[in-house]
């Protein structure tokens, strides 16, 4: 790998394009060999006891993010804010939260990682900004404000004429359209100021940007190429198919299938925009990954969104949400019952469709998504195997991988016992909302969903320690969000300390990716698609082929694979039961069975 930086936080150099091309035609990239660690700064390390995580207390793990060997440091929004959504309410693009510390312990961070040849990419907000922002203060102040048209101000519909209604405003007055914020009630807030409404797809003090005015893309860039300046490796763009809103701000209707996240997302100009940001700032070198929300990207426009060539927007990678929405309902209290091929599918769907034209982002979880191992595994009996299996998953298909902090322990779902110990907006607006409206009646009558899916459950603390608080902010003190009270047993200490944890096969499989090409960039081709247990698939480079085979069950299953291996009792290259040393020899090409979530990685 490329050399990644100095000490004293200069970018590691961009130069030329001279990019290598392997026997597959994938060209060779640093970022499609890397394998990303998010971190929530808000839940990893509390350095001065406030309750909050911080940045001096990400520069004290440093050297525990070398040690699990990875190789990017994706970081949430650190940006000055007023937290309405913890941090993606930006209120100044060029400065660090008072919170998280100072821009020095920025840089600090910056050049410690990159000591380590550890890269940092960025978080991107620029599709709203926070109310509090310079911009939107401003655009608020009047009608003929410089900045009136940074942001979307419409005047509201009589409310006689129009099917939608809202609470707050005027008397008889409807928002200008129907469209739903994501954390919901109506996307338009009235503002009694200028007696018009703004448009926000999140929270009321998220305010969407107005794309079509120029000197928003001009101060977005801007902002990209100061932070580039700065020396960090890329940006993860939040919500960026939302930036481009249809014309006329046209209502979904009343019978439509359609919900406000299908009528925002990929914008009649998106790729416009991004192919002037690509211009203007980005270059091939740089990580960039796409946050393409909702349910309805189609392959076609993500192959644009990550095509390289010239009528590409050449973002590196991009998340889609596609097996994010299997077992979530519309509401934050709907749960939908998913079988195990739908989640094969919708991965054979993404790693065929951006084969030859893009590369994939890949993972389970994130700061907005319920734990891995108590999502697709069992947080229970085999919290270790399903954790582990999910693991080799992770790092075995065809893309980059992004590990979300305390994924590397097996971290699960918190016990959350009432709708006051939730933090979340996304979580406690739409409950409260419901119960109002008496739409539900008690968070206890649907506790067991909201518990489920709460974004809640990625943002309880990291666990360092068996200790008071878990290690993650002073014994005495108050943590913004509860500690889950199995740290006892799921830590980094105890996990570092135990060679069969969830955190050593983490570090094993990192290794690993570094080691072989076949890995990162061999075809992968899926076998048994329809068994409703096992997952099985083979990854292809020139003369390389691996077999990866999953139980992804409690039960023991047996297997017949069409592998046609060339040598029947191949070698195994990482297992999560006992190294695999037991199945040395053993045959693959005719039935075998497998343990309770049992997985194993061959070199046929
Ligand atoms: O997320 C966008 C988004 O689609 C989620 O909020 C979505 O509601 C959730 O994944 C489904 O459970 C991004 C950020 O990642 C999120 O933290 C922010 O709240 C949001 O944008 C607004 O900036
Ligand atoms: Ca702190």
């Amino acid at each position: 790998m490329a050399d990644s930086g100095t000490a004293d936080g200069t970018a590691p150099d961009r130069g030329g394009d001279d990019a290598e091309t392997l026997p597959n035609g994938e060209t060779r990239r640093w970022w499609k060999e890397a394998v990303v660690y998010q971190i929530y700064p808000r839940s990893f390390n509390d350095s001065n006891g406030d309750g909050v995580g911080d940045i001096p207390g990400i520069v004290e793990k440093v050297d525990y993010l070398d040690d699990l060997g990875v190789d990017v440091v994706w970081l949430n929004p650190v940006y000055e804010s007023p937290n309405a959504d913890n941090g993606y309410d930006v209120a100044d693009y060029r400065a660090i939260m008072d919170e998280f510390g100072t821009m020095a312990d920025w840089e600090e961070l910056l050049a410690e990682l990159h000591d380590r040849d550890i890269r940092l990419v960025m978080d991107l907000v620029v599709n709203h900004t926070s109310d509090e922002h310079e911009w939107f203060r401003r655009s608020r102040r009047s009608r003929d404000s410089d900045y009136r048209d940074w942001y979307f101000w419409r005047e509201g519909r009589d409310a006689a004429e129009v099917p939608w209604t809202a609470e707050e405003g005027p008397d008889g007055e409807a928002p200008p359209n129907d469209w739903q914020s994501f954390f919901g009630g109506p996307a338009w807030t009235y503002d009694e100021t200028t007696e018009e409404w703004y448009l926000h797809l999140f929270d009321e003090k998220q305010p969407d940007l107005d794309w079509s005015n120029e000197r928003v893309r001009e101060e977005v860039f801007d902002t990209m190429a100061w932070w580039l300046e700065k020396g960090i490796d890329g940006f993860r763009m939040d919500v960026i198919n939302l930036v481009s809103k249809p014309p006329g701000l046209p209502p979904i209707g009343a019978d439509s299938e359609r919900d406000t996240f299908d009528q925002v997302s990929e914008g009649p100009r998106v790729h416009e925009y991004l192919r002037e940001m690509r211009e203007a700032v980005l270059s091939p070198d740089l990580l960039t990954v796409g946050e393409m929300a909702g349910r309805s990207l189609s392959l076609e426009h993500a192959r644009r969104y990550v095509g390289q060539g010239p009528d590409g927007d050449g973002l590196s990678m991009l998340f889609h949400f596609e097996h994010m929405h299997l077992d979530r309902g519309a509401e934050p209290w709907e749960r939908e019952a998913w079988e195990l091929p739908e989640l094969k599918a919708v991965f054979d769907k993404w790693q065929a469709g951006l084969e030859g034209a893009g590369w994939n982002a890949l993972y389970l979880s994130n700061h907005d998504q319920p734990r891995t191992v108590s999502r697709f595994g069992d947080d229970g009996a085999y919290r270790r195997e399903s954790a582990t299996l999910l693991a080799t998953l992770l790092h075995t298909l065809r893309g980059t991988p992004y590990v979300y902090q305390g994924q590397e322990l097996g971290m699960t779902n918190a016990p959350f016992a009432s709708l006051s110990e939730f933090r979340d907006v996304e979580t406690k607006h739409p409950v409260r909302r419901a119960i109002d409206r008496g739409e539900i009646d008690s968070f206890e009558a649907v506790a067991d969903a909201v518990r489920a899916n709460s974004r809640d459950n990625a943002r309880t603390p990291m666990q360092w320690s068996d200790g008071s608080n878990a290690g993650f902010t002073d014994p005495d003190s108050e943590p913004w969000i509860g500690v889950n009270p199995n740290h006892g047993e799921i830590n980094v200490a105890a996990e570092r300390d135990d060679p069969e944890s969830v955190w050593h096969y983490y570090r094993r499989l990192i290794a690993l990716r570094g080691e072989h090409d076949v890995m990162v960039y061999g075809d992968y081709d899926p076998l048994v698609p329809d068994h409703e247990r096992i997952w099985a698939y083979t990854r292809t480079l020139g003369e390389e082929r691996w077999l990866v085979v999953l139980n992804a069950s409690g039960e023991p299953t047996d297997v017949e694979l069409p592998v046609g291996a060339a040598d029947a009792t191949p070698s195994v290259v990482i297992a999560n039961y006992g190294d695999g040393e037991d199945r040395v020899g053993e045959a693959v090409d005719g039935a075998f069975e497998l343990r309770p979530w049992e997985a194993r990685v061959y070199e046929l």
